[in-house]
């Protein structure tokens, strides 16, 4: 059942969603070694009311040795909103960024694309074989490059975050997104776990990055308004955004 209304939903998303999301998991797939993740309660699917139109949200999670929790979200409010969410959590024993993507559309166009590797170690810089792999890429441009809100002090110099204004350049975010998967799932799988001091460190990291995603004022609002606000806070503490204990 929840197969075939996944499915579904993918096939009525925004074509760069549609792609993205496909990216996401053949590159998941090629890469990892993918074992199932239990969202907690009963928050695989979910349907909610915003303003008359139905919110449907969909989750797929998986967790590997290096990733405590894989996230790829898709959802759809009425006709007009399509958003896909992904964040891969790594396991606190390994210095890992966090690789977060965001994309928000509708009627044809996304208005926000965005990606990154965003570090979460003491000094809040990416791990040197990172630096180097990112930097090596050939550098890209967008028209309309947006402006981080406030909390967007966790993200790392290569993040690209774009309202993207053709086909090409929508070819250019998927591209890179994929650049980016594709030397994060290598560096992990090749990665040593860290000392239990560093692990302290990474877990304050991961901490002050899922508190500063949790300030997202334009995600919680899409919530409330379909669920309220009560259920709209447990969603973002428990499943977008759960704390590392
Ligand atoms: C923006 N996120 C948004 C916007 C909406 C959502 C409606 C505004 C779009 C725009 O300004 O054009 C809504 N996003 C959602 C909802 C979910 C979601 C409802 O994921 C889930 C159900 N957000 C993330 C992750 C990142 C992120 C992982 O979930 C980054 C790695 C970033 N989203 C992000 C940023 C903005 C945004 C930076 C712009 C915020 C702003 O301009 O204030």
């Amino acid at each position: 059942m929840s197969t075939i209304s996944t499915q579904s939903l993918r096939e009525q998303q925004h074509p760069l969603i549609r792609q993205l999301a496909d990216c996401i998991e053949s590159t998941w797939r090629k890469y990892l070694d993918l074992s199932p993740y239990n969202l907690p309660g009963e928050l695989g699917y979910v349907e909610g009311r915003l303003e008359g139109e139905k919110l449907v949200i969909e989750n797929r999670c998986y967790q590997t040795p290096q990733f405590r929790k894989m996230h790829l979200e898709l959802a759809k409010v009425g006709k007009n909103l399509d958003i896909l969410h992904c964040v891969m959590f790594p396991r606190p024993e390994y210095n890992l960024p966090m690789f977060g993507c965001d994309l928000v559309g509708g009627r044809g166009q996304i208005s926000a694309a965005i990606a990154d590797l965003s570090p979460v170690s003491g000094v809040r810089t990416l791990p040197p074989v990172y630096t180097s792999a990112l930097q090596a890429l050939k550098a890209i441009h967008f028209s309309q490059p947006r402006d981080l809100p406030q909390w967007g002090d966790i993200f790392s110099e290569f993040c690209i975050f774009v309202r993207p204004s053709t086909e090409d350049e929508e070819v250019m975010f998927l591209a890179r997104v994929q650049e980016f998967l594709e030397i994060h799932c290598s560096l992990a799988t090749a990665s040593k776990p860290v000392t239990e001091e560093e692990m302290m460190q990474i877990i304050d990291g991961q901490r002050n990055y899922c508190t500063k995603q949790q300030e997202n004022d334009k995600t919680r609002r899409v919530l409330e308004k379909a669920f309220g606000s009560a259920w709209a806070e447990h969603y973002l503490t428990t499943v977008l955004f759960d704390l590392p204990t």
